[in-house]
């Protein structure tokens, strides 16, 4: 993971309804991310923010189901360019979300340098919707099921035909609120899930070490999408969607321990970060210190 880190912001805010997540990439600059980094050596080309559509509406579109497809699917097709891009000149990805349908961009970009690509979703939520099943439309609520292959052609499509990573290489962690229509998804698609009740009755070392060794196996790539909410809100809670009983910052400062040791990851990205929510920046912060223990930094 010691390479030149290549950073990118996505803006993207609405695919989901509050107003502040495209406000993410430089509250988590503005935390001291390239700063922290470079204090552990690691070279670092910040490409800055991707410009992506800002204009929205909150409505439901009657056809698709979805709340601004189009605008959210141009967004994506930049991000997967911007990431692809930088794939290509051998630095490791970074990308400062926005909300977390740019993991359909960023996946996507990706998905032109792996044949077998794994990915970790550490999130409250699974965000397997389509419109058809999703109780919101929001599109943030369905980016793993575009990057696996369900939901609105526009989105599976997205920067290259058909889907980009098997359902068997994803893992996803910390899930506590999952909709019934993605429950069905999960069972039917054999998705490796470890939800918060696992993590209480195995522990994070286990979960993380089941989780390295089961992607390793497997995959040649590997992506960290790290979506704030995941961590318990008593830590993160500038974020549009908490839920109550969540990996505590320690457990998910270890998570993050443990992948660097892996040497597992080749990108990453973090999203759901939003200041307007949250005015001492405090979750831009815990952000940054996953991020750079991700990265080597240790206490000692
Ligand atoms: N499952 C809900 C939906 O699809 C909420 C998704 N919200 C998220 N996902 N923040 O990570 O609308
Ligand atoms: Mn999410
Ligand atoms: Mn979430
Ligand atoms: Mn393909």
């Amino acid at each position: 993971m010691n390479q030149k880190l290549g950073i990118i912001g996505a803006p993207i805010t609405i695919a989901q309804p509050n107003m502040g997540v495209d406000l993410g990439p430089d509250a988590i600059r503005h935390a001291d991310l390239v700063e922290r980094l470079k204090n552990l050596k690691i070279t670092i080309n910040d490409y800055g923010n991707v410009s992506v559509p800002m204009t929205g509406t909150n409505q439901i579109d009657p056809e698709t189901s979805l709340k601004n497809l189009n605008e959210v699917s141009q967004g994506n097709e930049n991000i997967a360019e911007k990431v692809k891009e930088i794939k290509s000149k051998g630095d490791f990805p970074l990308i400062l979300g926005g909300d977390h349908s740019i993991a359909i961009g960023t996946i996507a970009g990706l998905h032109h340098h792996y044949q077998n690509m794994g990915v970790i979703w550490y999130d409250a939520h699974p965000d397997l919707n389509t419109g058809q099943i999703s109780p919101s439309g929001n599109i943030h609520g369905m980016s793993l099921a575009a990057s696996i292959g369900i939901g609105h052609d526009r989105l599976i499509n997205l920067g290259g035909k058909g889907p980009k990573v098997d359902p068997k290489n994803v893992v996803i962690i910390g899930a506590r609120s999952i909709d019934e229509g993605e429950k069905e998804i999960i069972r039917e698609n054999g998705i490796k899930v470890f939800t918060m009740h696992d993590i209480d009755r195995l522990g994070m070392d286990y979960v993380m070490k089941n989780s390295i060794e089961y992607l390793e196996e497997q995959t040649d790539g590997v992506h960290l999408s790290l979506d704030v909410d995941g961590i318990d809100p008593a830590h993160t809670p500038g974020t549009g969607t908490p839920v109550e009983g969540g990996p505590s910052y320690r457990e998910t400062r270890y998570a993050m321990q443990l992948l660097h040791e892996s040497d597992l990851l080749t990108s990453v990205e973090v999203v759901e970060v939003n200041p307007l929510l949250d005015n001492q920046n405090k979750t831009a912060e815990v952000a940054v210190d996953m991020l750079t223990t991700l990265f080597g930094e240790k206490y000692l």
